[in-house]
């Protein structure tokens, strides 16, 4: 297959003024009818080329006039007009069938209900469209079903409906905003639905409807909350008002993202919008309250202002990443949001960086865009958009914004074309900021300092290296904000945080009147998304982690002395002394009567494995799977009886409430609890067996189930069964019950994950099912997954392809983990390798996974 280029975009030579869409919904034999406006924007003679797969062409017709088959090519991939007139009207009648589409991409079925999900390139299927993100059309778009099919919905709003002849009826639906085909959406079925309503800044009332399965409204009484929430925030930080007079959200059980943007009735998995406190957890309620905001406010950046072409992908989506995370830090606390979500970057962003499909946050080619909802282009491009503000100043940040809206509503358009907007408020020269979109690869920036004491004078010298990533073999130095502040041994603030700009490869900043000899914060709130290593002794870390008024840095100094200890253990050079002094400080922490619960649960948490992986190379994922626990068991017997103390005093919520303070205290106990099943004696058991039996929460019956698991034997299983038993019947809480078996760290768990591929209850054709298994033991099971003898290798590669047969976007999203393969010890990166070359030679392969097998093998 050949690859799509950046650098050969074309503007579509013709323009698709109106388009109206015409449905009749049968589960396998759908009639599409379009009818597009279309008049020609591009040189005399250039022919019409629509994209459409998988269609069964009825009909074609150019004002009215059907066309002969020698009138169009059709293939595969696309229909083509060769000879059309400047202005004319287009009709095309085709059959689809949504109940084979186990693809999850443009019409099918869920639940017995019609849904659609269109970005990216899912429109196609539908109907013959150009379907890129810079055609903007008005839609009209008129559903006819059978009555069984209760709720016919599209986007904008309802301009008719009503009852036909044979048990049929029919509701046309209007969007006036012109839009990309990938956010058309279009559901059917019997829905409850849950209403309210919200006043904008300037009074207009907006209806707002969540659709959900029969009986579980409910359930959807939070995410209708963040809504609102989330719509006034908008308003108060942004300035950004709602623009239709109806929103709706649809929650469907198989999805293959999240939730989709769609203009004005949003699509949603099931698994971020539903939530009561015995079926989710405190992290599922997080997930909701920032996935409905981040697909709200895509309204104005991603909707209003769209794409001119996939590569833009991070204009909306870094930016959209960004706004629902200053939302998050609003809801919940800024240093609490701050933690989780760059644990969440290194995870997932610097992992993908670190290897082979390492890519820039703008990429210049792809074989397909599905292959590019990734932690770069999300996250990676939400820590740009950080950096910006924190360069330009949140005042000249906001104005750059502002002009964006302005300059752009309406729009398809660049990463270019806003980079300029922050330019021209800003009045600065962004051109080497622009590298961070082009640059792949996290740079690496070493901190060294020099103190005269005499003189007072303190030296910081910064220097930036970005290691070569497949393609870009000589990187730039790119402008990095490095916000730096001072301690003084005893902990006390010596001097403010300040931005410190490293622009170029290395630079030295002097520092005046530093009358002791200080203590370095820097990289303070996570700055940067960058390695940072520093000069300083592992005693300024304790300061740190003490002391550190920056509550980031307070808690990644805990994890730096972490991840040196259990990385000198995982060498053979364990430091007892060091493991001690370690537990003891963390022992202090927790008694910190003016931290958050939230926090402290942060604190007692250690560097996952992924994280440690990442610090070495190669990385021996047994070693440090067995260092990290020995430093577990440590700290559970060191600070055995204040854990036990914590858990105790962190119980009674009273009814419970899902805000931040409630979570917090429940993270906080569920941290003990884990804690102590590194120390299984009877007591903790039994201490770990009452939590799980008395949990009101989920968050609290799954806390104690993992604790279990890492216990094993008797009381691990008769929790499981008690579980499944209890839950078989909720399939988003079942899910968890796969994925915390799939995260069982004991040596047979891979028995007990394939026999769970055989279980009545897995289903690979539902998502939110086979990643729960699949991808929570591939990216988190680093020890079984790493398994010597290559079975968790071959499993994965198995289940990749598998699935590959029906859903592709799905299987190569399983790819990444092999994908490291050399950043682990070589016998373990050969098996890797040849588990990739298996899956890249497999006939029949999707573009999808053989695009990030071969990637990943370059
Ligand atoms: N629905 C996905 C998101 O919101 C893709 N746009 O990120
Ligand atoms: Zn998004």
């Amino acid at each position: 297959p050949q690859p799509i280029r950046l650098s050969d975009y074309r503007p579509f030579p013709f323009e698709i003024e109106t388009t109206h869409l015409s449905f009749q919904l049968e589960p396998s034999a759908t009639r599409v009818t379009a009818t597009l406006k279309v008049r020609r924007t591009g040189a005399d003679g250039e022919a019409l080329a629509l994209n459409g797969e998988r269609l069964h062409l009825k009909s074609v017709a150019i004002d009215g006039r059907a066309l002969s088959a020698d009138q169009y090519v059709l293939d595969d991939e696309r229909l083509v007009i060769a000879e059309v007139p400047d202005a004319f009207e287009l009709t095309t009648e085709v059959e689809i069938d949504p109940s084979a589409n186990k693809a999850l991409m443009g019409l099918y079925m869920s639940g017995g209900r019609f849904c659609t999900q269109c970005e990216a390139e899912g429109f196609r299927t539908i109907t013959f469209f150009p379907d890129r993100p810079d055609v903007l059309s008005r839609y009209t778009v008129r559903i006819e079903a059978d009555r069984a099919f209760e709720h016919l919905l599209s986007n904008g709003n309802l301009m008719e409906a009503g009852q036909l002849e044979g048990g049929r009826h029919f509701a046309v639906w209007n969007d006036p905003f012109p839009k990309p085909a990938y956010l058309f959406a279009l559901v059917a079925g019997r829905l409850d639905v849950l209403e309210d309503s919200f006043v904008t800044m300037s009074g207009r009332t907006v209806a707002l409807k969540v659709f959900v399965d029969p009986g579980q409204a409910s359930r959807a009484a939070y995410a209708l909350d963040a809504l609102k929430r989330s719509m006034k925030w908008d308003e108060e930080a942004f300035g950004r008002e709602y623009d239709l007079d109806l929103f709706m959200i649809v929650a469907v059980r198989d999805f293959n993202f999240g939730a989709m943007e769609n203009k004005g009735l949003n699509i949603f998995n099931s698994s971020l919008l539903l939530a009561e406190p015995e079926t989710a957890t405190d992290f599922d309620y997080e997930r909701i309250e920032s996935v409905v905001a981040h697909e709200y406010f895509h309204n104005w950046t991603g909707n209003r202002i769209t794409c001119r072409d996939w590569f833009q992908l991070c204009l909306k989506e870094g930016l959209t990443v960004f706004r629902d995370q200053s939302f998050s830090a609003d809801m919940r606390g800024a240093a609490v949001q701050r933690i989780k979500d760059v644990k969440a970057l290194r995870a997932r962003q610097f992992a993908e960086d670190a290897g082979p499909l390492a890519h820039a946050v703008r990429p210049s080619s792809y074989l397909k865009i599905d292959n590019f909802y990734t932690a770069t282009i999300y996250e990676k491009g939400a820590e740009i958009i950080r950096m910006l503000k924190t360069i330009l100043g949140a005042d000249a940040f906001r104005a750059g914004l502002d002009l964006y809206f302005d300059r752009h509503d309406g729009e398809a358009t660049t990463v270019e074309a806003f980079i300029a907007c922050f330019a021209e408020a800003s009045g600065r020269d962004l051109t080497s900021f622009f590298a961070w979109y082009e640059q792949a690869g996290t740079p690496a920036v070493s901190l060294t300092h020099a103190y005269d004491a005499a003189a007072r004078t303190l030296s910081i010298t910064l220097t930036q290296k970005t290691a070569p990533t497949s393609g870009q073999p000589v990187k730039k130095a790119l402008p990095i904000p490095v916000t730096i502040g001072l301690l003084a041994q005893d902990g006390r603030a010596i001097r403010d945080s300040e931005v410190v700009l490293l622009e170029g490869e290395s630079l030295t900043v002097r520092w005046e009147g530093v009358a002791e000899t200080p203590v370095i914060s820097a990289l303070r709130g996570f700055s940067a998304p960058v390695t940072l290593t520093t000069d300083a002794r592992p005693a300024d870390a304790y300061v740190q982690f003490a002391a550190d008024p920056d509550l980031f840095n307070r808690w990644e100094a805990g994890q730096t002395l972490a991840r040196g200890l259990i990385l000198a253990r995982a060498a053979g050079a364990p430091d007892e002394v060091g493991e001690e002094r370690y537990a003891e400080a963390l022992g202090r922490a927790l008694d910190d009567e003016a931290a958050d619960p939230a926090f402290k649960a942060l604190l007692l948490a250690l560097p996952s494995e992924g994280d440690l992986a990442l610090a070495v190379d190669p990385a021996d994922p047994a070693a440090i799977h067995a260092a990290r626990g020995l430093l577990r068991a440590r700290i559970a017997v060191h600070l055995g009886e204040q854990l036990a103390r914590i858990h105790g005093a962190m119980q009674g919520d009273g009814e419970f409430s899902p805000d931040a303070a409630s979570a917090g205290r429940r993270a906080l106990r569920n941290a003990c609890v884990d804690l102590l099943s590194a120390d299984p004696h009877a007591e903790n058991v039994q201490r770990i067996v009452g939590h799980f039996e008395a949990a009101a929460a989920l968050t609290d019956a799954m806390g104690g189930l993992s604790a279990l698991l890492a216990v094993g034997g008797e009381p691990c299983e008769t929790a499981l069964s008690a579980f499944h038993a209890k839950w078989r019947h909720e399939p988003l809480v079942l899910d968890k019950w796969f994925s915390v078996q799939a995260r069982d760290p004991s040596e047979d768990a891979l028995k007990r994950i394939l026999a769970l591929t055989e279980h009545e209850d897995f289903d690979a054709g539902n998502p939110n099912r086979f990643r729960a298994l699949v991808q929570g033991f591939a990216s988190a099971n680093s020890a079984r997954f790493h398994d010597p003898s290559g079975a968790g290798y071959r499993f994965l590669a198995d289940q990749i392809l598998a699935v590959d047969g029906f859903n592709p976007m799905t299987a190569a999203r399983l790819v990444e983990p092999l994908g490291s393969w050399r950043r682990y010890v070589p016998a373990l990166g050969e098996l890797m390798r040849r588990e990739l070359e298996r899956i890249k030679a497999a006939p029949g392969l999707s573009k999808n996974v053989l695009e990030l097998a071969s990637r990943a093998l370059e």
